[in-house]
């Protein structure tokens, strides 16, 4: 009996709250885990008429009305493959897997040949927003054959995030495009995460701002043009108290972070497509120094700087400085996230949007701000735009804060704090305005100990100069 619009298999917490997402917009929904004791807990907990549990993956299949569209929620990478493999001879030609999982771009363009040689059809999508995401409208981020995707786009759009009432969930392009998307997102979301963590240590150590002072600073942040999703919890952060101890909840976590590597993919495509990502990439590395922490202890009694005390003449005004130097470094982060789209859909031929791409970050996903709009404008007024930092209005942003991100780096550097994310920031903007940068010096090394050859600035072509004649 075919009386299932769409299937789920994978019921840990993002493939149960996806399908519970979709039940209740009306859709009947298979729901499929390998380990079926998994799939019996979620319907035990979560009664709905129009979830529909199979034990046997064929029973599954059977139950879905063709073209049958099947979305994966598994973990990325071979228990992917492993579940195609399964599925592949129970269907039949022009039904649709999707996968909804972080899977690398890479494995979706494979997969998508593989899948679509043998006349089934094939998505990589991309979804944001973790649990609560999935189940109440994650940011979703579609990609693979528009053949495929016109059978699926009412319920990926009925169950996304809406901004203003307009579905987070637009088409990004062939193949790769939506894990890449997806992708790009997550590298942005950790520069995010890492300029926000700067900006709290140098407000805690230079402005000696306690945690109560902060939460206030964070919670009036996101009244202004910083307003977001980050900042929001990050506020809420500061005013946890942990039950067992007392203390805020803050001060009792450990400062080693954590990453599944989404982070690191983005810092690779910066290599391999030739971009300077470098704020995206410094934020991945952050997390591999914060690991590292009992070389830190050890080395923090040994090399050791006696930071001059700073003054501050004004509190209320550093904390300005440093607000005004953040939302600098985040225009300065995102250019570096779209720069690196509009690298890869050159590359990959994927003609991404990125306007489209913008307003899909606005709702559902873990880097949903306000800034969005802004940047939707940007590529509305110039869809070329080479940088976004060269668009008018993020220009006025960057002329007037960059005073600020200057002073606030020159602070944290005389105190003794790592500012990572911060100092790449200015030094990416420093780099892009640079009319004549000192390569010349790398090119004429080159050519001395390779015969590379160089240009010159008054001729076409490349030279060699005789270096040791
Ligand atoms: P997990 O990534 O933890 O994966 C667990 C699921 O994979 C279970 O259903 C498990 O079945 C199934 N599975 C595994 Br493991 N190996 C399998 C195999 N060989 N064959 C069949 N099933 C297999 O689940 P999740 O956290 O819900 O995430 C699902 C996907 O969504 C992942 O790609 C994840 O990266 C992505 N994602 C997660 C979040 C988040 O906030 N968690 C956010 C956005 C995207 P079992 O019960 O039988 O072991």
């Amino acid at each position: 009996m075919k009386t299932n619009n769409i299937g789920v298999i994978g019921m840990a917490v993002m493939g149960s709250n996806l399908a519970l997402n979709m039940a209740d917009h009306g859709y009947h929904v298979a729901i499929y885990n390998r380990t079926y004791a998994v799939g019996e807990i979620v319907v035990a907990e979560n009664p709905h008429e129009k979830l529909h549990l199979y034990k046997e993956l064929p029973d599954f299949v059977a139950s879905l009305e063709k073209p049958r569209k099947i979305v994966l929620m598994v973990q990325a990478g071979n228990a992917v493959d492993k579940v195609i493999e399964n599925l592949i001879p129970l269907l039949d030609q022009g039904d649709i897997i999707m996968d909804g999982g972080n899977s690398n771009f890479k494995d979706t363009i494979r997969r998508t040949k593989e899948i679509e040689a043998i006349g089934l059809r094939y998505l990589g999508v991309g979804i944001s927003g973790g649990e609560e995401g999935a189940r109440f409208g994650p940011a979703i981020m579609p990609g693979g054959s528009k053949d495929a995707y016109q059978y699926v786009q009412a319920i990926l759009e009925d169950i996304s995030a809406k901004y203003e009432g307009e579905p987070c969930a637009n088409y990004m392009g062939t193949d790769g495009a939506g894990h890449y998307v997806k992708m790009v997102h997550n590298g942005i979301e950790y520069a995010d995460m890492q300029l926000i963590a700067e900006s709290y240590a140098i407000l805690k150590h230079v402005g000696s701002f306690d945690n109560d002072e902060l939460a206030s600073i964070f919670t009036s942040w996101n009244e202004g043009e910083l307003e977001s999703y980050l900042i929001e919890i990050t506020a809420q952060i500061f005013k946890e108290i942990d039950p067992k101890t007392g203390k805020h909840m803050i001060d009792v976590i450990l400062d080693r972070a954590a990453q599944k590597g989404t982070g690191k993919w983005t810092a690779e495509e910066a290599l391999n497509t030739g971009t300077d990502a470098s704020l995206l990439a410094s934020s991945v590395f952050a997390r591999f120094m914060s690991s590292q922490k009992d070389q830190r202890v050890a080395a923090s009694s040994v090399l050791t700087f006696d930071a001059p005390k700073v003054e501050l003449a004004d509190r209320k005004h550093f904390v300005e400085k440093v607000r005004e130097a953040l939302y600098a470094s985040k225009i300065i982060a995102y250019a570096q996230g779209f720069d690196l789209l509009k690298h890869a859909s050159e590359e990959y031929g994927w003609d991404l949007d990125f306007g489209s791409i913008s307003r899909n970050f606005r709702e559902g996903c873990i880097i949903r701000a306000r800034f969005l709009n802004r940047i939707s404008d940007a590529y509305g007024s110039n869809p070329e735009l080479a940088n976004l930092m060269i668009d008018d209005s993020f220009r006025d942003n960057l002329l007037s804060y960059q005073g600020s991100l200057r002073e606030v780096i020159a602070l944290a550097v005389q105190s003794g704090i790592s500012m990572p994310a911060f100092t790449t920031a200015i030094s990416y903007f420093d780099a892009y305005r640079t009319a004549d940068s000192s390569a010349n010096l790398i090119q004429a090394q080159r050519d001395l100990f390779g015969a590379h050859t160089f240009e010159r600035v008054d001729e076409d072509g490349n030279f060699h100069y005789e270096w040791n004649q």
